[in-house]
């Protein structure tokens, strides 16, 4: 059977409406990956098309392959409190944090090496298969020949690229390739079942993003996606307080802060989005009377009530971080349906 070279589905002729649809045999991609590539249509973009189970199945396909695990550098943050590697327990892992390009301009190389270095120690304590690590974006012009390097150096041949939805998978492929090959959209979703690629002597495997529940993105509805997504590089909005503040981004994030004394909140979202503050006993107001109005929201909203000592970073998956500095009580009010991670990492 034939099938997309740009998403993996197969092709067919029969359903107009259906994934995989083409005019005729003839032609490489389906309809959807078409529409995409040419006019950014994602109106047949879902996330739930791939179910974790079947990409579980796919892996299974490639027992003795090297699992290339793709990580969007904002949940990189939080890699060792995510559930994520235990579906990669028993495989060779080399892992990629993807997307570097949009940490702040005050993270430098050299602290960012540092932070993820410690991650990846406490991370192969643990699991003790992670072979190799490297970071990178799609800007970084040395990353084919360090990854080339890097196969060759372990051995592999058959490299499936696997990770959460959105990654960068399709993307990484196509860079390493040369080529537009696979089908790459901003919305996750896009890869629906696994494409082989043979390139020089290696086999490449793209495969379709896990769905993570703990994502904004996985209820967010294409619109405020958009909007609410970090594709550049972030600018942090930082706050110093000494009495009790609200800080609300829309209708998505709320955070309160009662500090002991001082201290200082910086929030690392979408450039564009800025961040709304009030004292905070107007805070229940402002949200009842503006929440209408607000584009960007979600309901319900549920709260985690943290009581920091010194710092923490709080990663909320698919909308950004936040990072709290000095004694101090703080309600993340974040989706209901999502958890939030409290991360111990200095930046
Ligand atoms: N800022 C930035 N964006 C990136 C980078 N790599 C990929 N992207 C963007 O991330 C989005 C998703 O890329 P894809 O390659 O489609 O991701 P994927 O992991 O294949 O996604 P699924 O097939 O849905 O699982 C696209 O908008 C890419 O342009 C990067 O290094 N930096
Ligand atoms: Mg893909």
């Amino acid at each position: 059977m034939k099938k997309c070279k740009g998403c993996g589905i197969p092709l067919q002729t029969s359903d107009k409406e259906g994934l995989g649809y083409v005019p005729d045999l003839e032609q490489d991609y389906c309809q959807r990956c078409f529409r995409l590539s040419h006019y950014g249509d994602t109106k047949h973009l879902k996330t739930n098309y791939v179910t974790n189970e079947k990409i579980r199945n796919i892996y299974n396909r490639y027992p003795y392959a090297l699992f290339v695990l793709i990580i969007d550098v904002l949940d990189a943050f939080c890699l060792k409190e995510d559930d994520l590697f235990e579906m990669f327990a028993d495989k060779d892992v080399l892992l990629i944090i993807n997307k570097t390009d949009i940490l702040p301009e005050n993270m430098s190389e050299r602290k960012i090496d540092k932070v993820f270095s410690k991650i990846l120690f406490d991370l192969n304590k643990r699991y003790g298969n992670i072979k190799a690590a490297l970071l990178t974006n799609k800007h970084e012009s040395r990353f084919n020949e360090q990854f080339l390097n890097l196969l060759d150096e372990l051995h592999a041949k058959t490299v499936v690229f696997a990770g959460r939805a959105n990654a960068g998978k399709s993307s990484l492929i196509n860079k390493l390739i040369n080529a537009k090959s696979l089908t790459t959209s901003i919305y996750p979703g896009t890869t629906l079942e696994e494409v082989e690629i043979a390139y020089k002597n290696y086999r490449f495997i793209d495969t379709p993003g896990l769905v993570d529940i703990n994502n904004y993105t996985t209820y967010l509805n294409i619109e405020k996606y958009k909007l609410s997504k970090i594709d550049k590089m972030i600018r942090p909005q930082s706050f110093q307080l000494s009495e009790p503040q609200s800080y609300f981004y829309y209708g998505l994030l709320r955070v309160d802060i009662i500090p002991k004394d001082k201290a200082s909140v910086t929030f690392y979202i979408n450039n564009e989005n800025k961040i709304h503050r009030t004292k905070y006993e107007n805070g229940d107001d402002y949200y009842q009377k503006h929440y209408c109005e607000f584009v960007l929201r979600v309901k319900p909203l549920g709260i985690s009530d943290l009581s920091i000592r010194d710092k923490k970073l709080i990663v909320i998956k698919g909308l950004g971080m936040v990072k709290i500095n000095g004694e101090c009580l703080a309600y993340i009010h974040s989706l209901a349906d999502c958890k939030i991670y409290e991360c111990e990492v200095d930046i």
